[in-house]
């Protein structure tokens, strides 16, 4: 059992980051100083299960020794070339993952949000080049309840306040429908303006929200009926966290235009990737688009180490496996409080309702003291996400963790 009180090196390490740092998060008080596969150490010394795998971008493990070899080999080479000049990983890794999802090309960025914005640019520029939508007057549905980043066109298409509030004035041209609703969506894109329907195709941060059996299916098809292009963002379900390399894949369905972010480099550095078609992808021309670190040979090097790892260790079929086990074992929980497990693969949340002046937060302060990390979404949701290298073993004794500290409460 690990106390809750701040020793000195944790408040001194709060103490500047509150002094000196915005405000603009509100940390679980751990400070934390080390990682290894499922592990992270604070600056005691003291050891915890990572539950959050840095909201699914560390998938492969806390510093993966083969894709920290690949960094270091990169690191010591050529990091950063611009797209100025060519390199010598880049159209490497662009054919590998392209190969590896069966897409005609990639479009490399850093970010997830810049994958995101990526994706609504294409989409623009297919619909008013190839759809013919009048110029300016392309429009991108959104479902209620999605959260791609923190940019303004990422706030302009939320519905959660706590995203867009005080941010206006907001981007034209999106729409809001319900998720999981197939004649709202329907409803939507039988507008002939409207050139594509960006989805998560297991909604994260809305508090790992499953659409029922069908709905990816019901996208793809209405899309292609509507002439429409189906942009799946897989920046938190894709790169096997749900039990197969892309949440897509669960239903058979392909996105015209596919997201990846996050675990795309096993939690070292940020790099994403929009795939798409050569007619969607070319629609863009030389200089039309662009990033200084897009592409860059540290991160390509990364990438492709990152993917190679999540192939060689069978992550997928591991994340398919421990899933359930974990659900299973979340579901025995004897205890009124929890109101609701689910989720697919290895992406988990359970719902806390508040009670005794007790809520999800200090549900995850009691899980810290037993040595696991986790935080809530949205007030009274716990995401569970360990990364998907963890083994039956460990997974028990977190079923356990999290088993005695709610039935303890
Ligand atoms: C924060 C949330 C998760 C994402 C999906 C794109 C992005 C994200 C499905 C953008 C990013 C991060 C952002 C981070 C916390 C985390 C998060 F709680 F914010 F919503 F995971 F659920 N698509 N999600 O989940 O990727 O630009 O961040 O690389 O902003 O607090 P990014």
């Amino acid at each position: 059992m690990h106390s809750n009180t701040l020793s000195p090196l944790s408040a001194e390490a709060i103490q500047l980051e509150d002094q000196y740092g915005a405000h603009n998060y509100h940390p679980i008080p751990v400070v934390l100083t080390k990682g290894e596969g499922v592990y992270v150490w604070d600056v005691d010394g003291k050891r915890y299960y990572d539950f959050l795998s840095a909201y699914s971008a560390v998938n492969q493990g806390h510093c993966h020794p083969k894709i920290i070899a690949a960094m270091m080999e990169q690191a010591s080479k050529l990091t950063l070339t611009s797209r100025a000049f060519h390199n010598d990983v880049l159209g490497k890794y662009e054919k590998f993952l392209t190969e590896l999802l069966g897409y005609d090309k990639l479009l490399p960025m850093n970010t997830g949000v810049e994958g995101g914005e990526t994706a609504i640019k294409l989409a623009r520029r297919w619909g008013y080049e190839v759809k013919g939508i009048e110029k300016n007057k392309a429009k991108v549905i959104f479902a209620e309840g999605n959260f791609w980043g923190r940019t303004l066109a990422a706030v302009s298409s939320s519905n959660d306040p706590s995203s867009y509030n005080g941010y206006g004035p907001y981007m034209p041209g999106f729409e809001l429908i319900a998720y999981n609703d197939l004649a709202a969506l329907e409803n939507a894109i039988s507008d002939p303006n409207v050139a594509a329907f960006m989805v998560e195709p297991i909604q994260g941060e809305a508090g790992v929200v499953v659409p029922h059996e069908g709905y990816l299916k019901g996208v793809s098809e209405l899309c292609k009926k509507y002439n429409v292009l189906f942009i799946a963002d897989e920046v938190q379900t894709g790169i096997a966290r749900t039990g197969k390399m892309l949440a897509c894949d669960h239903e058979g369905v392909k996105p015209d235009i596919l997201v990846l972010g996050k675990a795309l480099s096993g939690g070292t550095m940020p790099v994403s990737a929009v795939l798409a078609s050569n007619e969607i992808m070319l629609t863009i021309k030389p200089g039309e688009h662009g990033s200084t670190y897009g592409g860059n040979p540290l991160a390509c090097a990364v990438a492709i180490a990152a993917m190679q790892v999540v192939i060689d260790e069978k992550l997928s079929e591991n994340a398919e496996r421990l899933g359930e086990v974990l659900r299973a074992g979340l579901s025995e929980i004897k205890s009124d409080r929890v109101t609701a497990v689910r989720g697919k693969g290895l992406l988990n949340a359970i719902v806390i309702q508040e009670k005794d002046g007790i809520d999800a937060w200090d549900v995850c302060l009691k899980l810290k003291e037993r040595g696991l990390l986790a935080k809530p979404t949205h007030g009274d949701i716990i995401r569970f996400a360990p990364p998907l290298v963890i083994n039956e073993e460990q997974l028990k004794e977190c079923i356990q963790i999290i088993k005695e500290t709610i039935e303890s409460l």
